[in-house]
């Protein structure tokens, strides 16, 4: 398999690549790219490798859905070019104009998300954001663009501080932050009048997949009655918890947390990297296609995915008028 492709893999695993959307995108570039390279003038062997390519690159990281939505957008197009009879060339063509309308349609979703949210922003809000998301952060700069005067608190992030990441990030756009432990966002909540955070997945019933801790302050902020916002993307919904399929919680290496020459003899220990919000604990969900209750999230993936139950799930129903 190519070098780069692996390279990008990899790079999603160890963490290098990371936050929902951003997985999504490289790995659509990397199904681009390995199309590309794949050297075979047949059409079934072209889609035997893509497939390896895609496995590889789904065999990365289990929770952010973004990733099997980004393969799967790509794939089915040229599954139906493939039935249809077209030959490696045209299948390739596909392949890459597929990963390009991804990536596109992604940007311009953050770009809508961060519109719709600022909207949502007011003059001396203190906003709490947890972890470091790609849309959040859009939406915060595209409130400060529009010149409205706030502060954000943003939780470290432990074991990976990717809250360290947003508060550098907002601090360069001018947006003042205060960094704060993670076991100290209930001590902040009563200051705080709105939670902003990301999301790696949406289930059918609202339930919100995010950095791990997201509940628990989620939780803190019901009890303040303090909103709880979450911006994501409509390829961030979950097909298959339509069928039943729980999200996969990734567990993380236990050196994350401790050196393991550290450990004490006897002590295990856990490292899951994300959790579930419960959508009693949301009040909105931003997407690219508006404002939404998370209990609303199952019209989402009507609209997305269609209704085709079993292997089909998870195909967007307008595909199939599609002229490819
Ligand atoms: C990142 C994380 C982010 C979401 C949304 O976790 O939980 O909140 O992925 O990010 P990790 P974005 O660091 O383990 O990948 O809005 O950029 O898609």
């Amino acid at each position: 398999m190519m070098k780069e492709v692996i390279e990008i893999a990899n790079n999603i695993k160890e963490m290098k690549i990371r936050g929902a959307a951003e997985i999504a995108r490289a790995a659509a570039h990397a199904l681009a790219i390995a199309s590309m390279n794949i050297k075979t003038s047949s059409p079934d062997e072209f889609i035997e490798e893509l497939k390896k390519v895609k496995n590889l690159l789904l065999s990365t990281r289990p929770t952010a859905v973004s990733l099997p939505n980004a393969l799967m957008y790509i794939m089915h197009r040229v599954e139906i070019a493939y039935k249809k009879g077209m030959s490696t060339e045209e299948l390739k063509e596909i392949a890459i104009k597929a990963a390009e309308d991804f990536k596109k349609n992604s940007m311009e979703a953050i770009k809508k998300i961060s519109e719709i949210g600022a909207k949502r922003i007011r003059n001396g809000d203190i906003i709490m954001t947890h972890c470091n998301s790609s849309v959040v952060i859009s939406i915060l700069k595209e409130a400060k663009r529009q010149g409205k005067e706030f502060e954000v608190i943003a939780t470290e992030t432990r074991p990976r501080f990717q809250g360290r990441l947003t508060a550098k990030a907002l601090a360069e756009a001018g947006i003042p932050v205060t960094l704060i432990i993670d076991s100290a966002a209930r001590y902040f909540m009563p200051k705080v009048d709105k939670v902003i955070v990301g999301a790696d997945a949406i289930t059918a019933n609202g339930a919100v997949v995010n950095k791990i801790g997201t509940s628990q302050i989620a939780l803190a902020a019901h009890e303040a009655r303090v909103r709880v916002f979450v911006g994501a993307e409509t390829y961030k919904f979950s097909p298959s918890t339509i069928l039943g399929e729980l999200v996969e919680i990734e567990e993380r290496p236990i050196e994350e947390v401790m050196p393991l020459e550290e450990l004490p003899k006897g002590v295990k220990v856990a490292n899951p990297a994300f959790d579930i919000t419960p959508p009693e604990y949301i009040d909105i969900i931003i997407t690219e296609k508006g404002i939404i209750p998370p209990q609303a999230a199952i019209l989402i993936l009507m609209e997305e995915f269609g209704w085709i139950i079993g292997e089909e799930i998870g195909i967007r129903k307008f595909v199939e008028e599609e002229e490819i």
